[in-house]
């Protein structure tokens, strides 16, 4: 998490193999947001930081609304998607001060497919990999693609594919770790919450997160216990970090023949929530639970957590002042992360009425979590 002038930045890795559906999904993440009808209701913006990147992207999803014509591929390239998403202004000046932050910037890292499956060719390729997974180091959160159409191809023999995805992915990551540890010593800003997503959920009409989590426990548990100890090995303190401990379901489309039905959708809503507002969620249980050293602690609750975490209590009055108080309030982020339910409703409700635009857009992205997570589109780290 990161602050950024008046912009607080998170960032996501989205790792995939090739065709598992990574385009498609931030096309749809965009295009959806530049659609009339959610620019009508919504509280935000979501702005793509360069145009000609955004215009691709919206063209890509306006391929698929009109033309029922999916992107092209996009083999070996890296590509990073910033975006802007940025918050309705209040109408008056005083309500505007008084937020820590205006925007928050969402930076979207595609990790290239080929490089999963892959050799490298070349010393040039393999710093180029290394490159690559530095620029995503920043990330809160990575999500790991299961290809939807792939485990549907394995039917009856999903421990196949799974094992074949998990196996590269990891070690994907051995053959980088020399490179990007100096000296083998282990990082403390490292991507600590590795969601695994089903992608073109579509497919399985009768997945939900709990079916998901099961089939990958039945079929994979010893290649995901591998994976977990290949990540563990790159970051100071594993015990702060989830791997596969949360769940997801993405579908960007329904995909039919001939046809691409972009709004039916599921589980895209819930990306900003999950880059904006999970992390904070977390790394409080952690600094809770673990007594975590200080590095670690100040790297994963830092400055940028802190204003979140004012933001979301919607705790900040008028002026500079009112920030720095809330700031200054030690329970801050316990009391962020332990709004639920009633409570979130109420300020959400206040912040809507008050036109703080800002506490009741990241209000409605816990509740967004909530409300996936009743639905079994997502469910969260139960430890
Ligand atoms: N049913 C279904 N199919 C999808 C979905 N998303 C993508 N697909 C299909 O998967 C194909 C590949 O998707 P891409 O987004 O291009 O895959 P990618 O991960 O970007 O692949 P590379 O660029 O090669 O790394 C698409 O052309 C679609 O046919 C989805 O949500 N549901
Ligand atoms: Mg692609």
């Amino acid at each position: 998490m990161q602050e950024k002038k008046s912009a607080l930045e998170q960032h996501i890795a989205v790792f995939g193999e090739s065709g598992s559906g990574k385009t498609v999904l931030v096309s749809s993440f965009y295009g959806a947001a530049q659609e009339a009808s959610f620019l009508k209701d919504s509280l935000y913006r979501v702005v793509a930081d360069d145009i000609g990147q955004g215009s691709r992207l919206n063209r890509n999803y306006l391929g698929m609304r009109d033309e029922g014509t999916a992107p092209d591929v996009t083999r070996f390239a890296l590509t990073s998607y910033a975006f802007s998403i940025k918050l309705k202004d209040p109408p008056n000046p005083k309500a505007a001060k008084a937020q820590p932050f205006h925007a928050l910037r969402l930076v979207w890292h595609d990790y290239p497919g080929d490089w999963f499956e892959q050799g490298v060719s070349g010393e040039e390729e393999a710093q180029r990999r290394v490159d690559t997974f530095r620029s995503l180091l920043g990330s809160d959160v990575a999500l790991l693609l299961v290809d939807g159409q792939r485990l549907r191809d394995h039917a009856g023999e999903e421990e196949r594919y799974l094992k074949s995805l998990l196996s590269n992915f990891a070690n994907g990551l051995i053959s980088l770790k020399d490179k990007l540890l100096d000296d083998g010593v282990p990082l403390v800003q490292f991507p600590r919450i590795w969601i695994m997503a089903l992608s073109k959920a579509d497919l399985f009409p009768d997945m939900d997160t709990f079916k998901f989590r099961d089939l990958l426990d039945l079929k994979a548990a010893d290649d995901l216990n591998e994976l977990r100890k290949v990540l563990a090995e790159f970051v100071q303190d594993p015990s702060a970090m989830s791997v596969a401990e949360d769940f997801l379901l993405l579908s960007s489309a329904k995909f039919e023949p001939g046809r691409i039905e972009v709004t039916e959708r599921v589980g895209l809503d819930l990306v900003l929530p999950v880059a904006a507002v999970l992390p904070l969620e977390r790394h409080a249980k952690w600094s809770k639970l673990q007594q975590l050293p200080a590095k670690v602690a100040e790297s994963i609750i830092n400055g940028g957590s802190r204003l979140l975490a004012a933001a979301l209590t919607g705790k900040t009055r008028p002026g500079p002042l009112g920030v720095i108080l809330a700031l200054l309030s030690p329970d801050i982020i316990e009391e962020a992360a332990q709004m639920a339910g009633d409570k979130l409703r109420e300020v959400n409700a206040e912040a809507i009425a008050k036109q703080n635009y800002l506490t009741a857009t990241l209000t409605r992205f816990q509740m967004d979590l909530d409300k996936g997570e009743e639905a079994r589109i997502i469910l969260r780290s139960l430890r």
